[in-house]
């Protein structure tokens, strides 16, 4: 776990974690506003766009084909935000290298990824946690049902996401579950702020702001 830091020779770093639909954007963009703020947001239009090629869209039409490819870039990508420098005293970013992990998890239970892809990508993770200054104060994370995701991420109806399933979801709730919750699947790298994203926009605003305190306080 991190060490405090009084003297903003880093920011404190806030990593915002749930399942996928589960109001992430919303939260970043409330804490936009702050002016002693870094908001890094997970870089979905690259993962549809590099080079030309729209990596997310091969990783859901052909799982089994793109699956190691997709997660390896995202992990390079969250790295990136890992390493990112800033001289604002807090940072929160949009998932980690951590909850990456937690896909690649759903994609082992699944025999998505070959075991030896598997292997690979966990070796890396591994690695990467082990000698890349990843370092983590505080993990929000976004509790909510999988069928209230689910309803969330039919209406927001992005292009890729058309073959996700409500069994996908609940298979990617629990995996974040048993990683934040229960605490008994690998590294929880920070303490957990659990909020109930369940909530309507307006109810979620007020757990935002007490959000808010419990972040901004860490630094007085
Ligand atoms: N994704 C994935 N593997 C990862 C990270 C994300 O397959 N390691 C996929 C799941 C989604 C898309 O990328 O289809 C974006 O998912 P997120 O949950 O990260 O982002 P959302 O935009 O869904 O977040 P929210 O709706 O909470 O704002």
């Amino acid at each position: 776990m991190a060490t405090p830091c009084t003297l903003f020779k880093r920011p404190f770093t806030v990593c915002l974690e749930g399942n996928i639909g589960s109001g992430k954007t919303t939260f970043l963009s409330h804490f936009k506003k702050f002016k002693n703020v870094t908001v890094l947001q997970e870089p979905v239009e690259l993962w549809r766009n590099k080079a030309g090629t729209n990596l997310l869209e091969l990783m859901y039409t052909d799982p089994t084909r793109y699956a190691f490819l997709f997660q390896s870039y995202v992990q390079l990508t969250m790295l990136k935000l890992h390493t990112h420098e800033t001289s604002f005293p807090y940072k929160i970013m949009e998932r980690s290298v951590y909850s990456a992990r937690c896909f690649i998890e759903s994609m082992k239970r699944s025999k998505t990824l070959k075991d030896i892809e598997t292997v690979i990508l966990e070796d890396w993770y591994d690695w990467c946690i082990t000698n890349c200054h990843i370092e983590t104060d505080l993990i929000v994370y976004l509790r909510t049902s999988p069928e209230i995701v689910y309803q969330r991420m039919k209406e927001r109806a992005r292009m890729e996401e058309n073959s996700v399933s409500l069994e996908y979801l609940k298979q990617i709730h629990d995996i974040h579950e048993e990683w934040l919750y229960h605490q008994t699947l690998f590294t929880v790298p920070a303490p957990v702020l659990v909020l109930d994203g369940n909530k309507s926009l307006k109810e979620m605003l007020t757990e935002f702001e007490h959000c808010k305190n419990q972040i901004f306080k860490k630094l007085k």
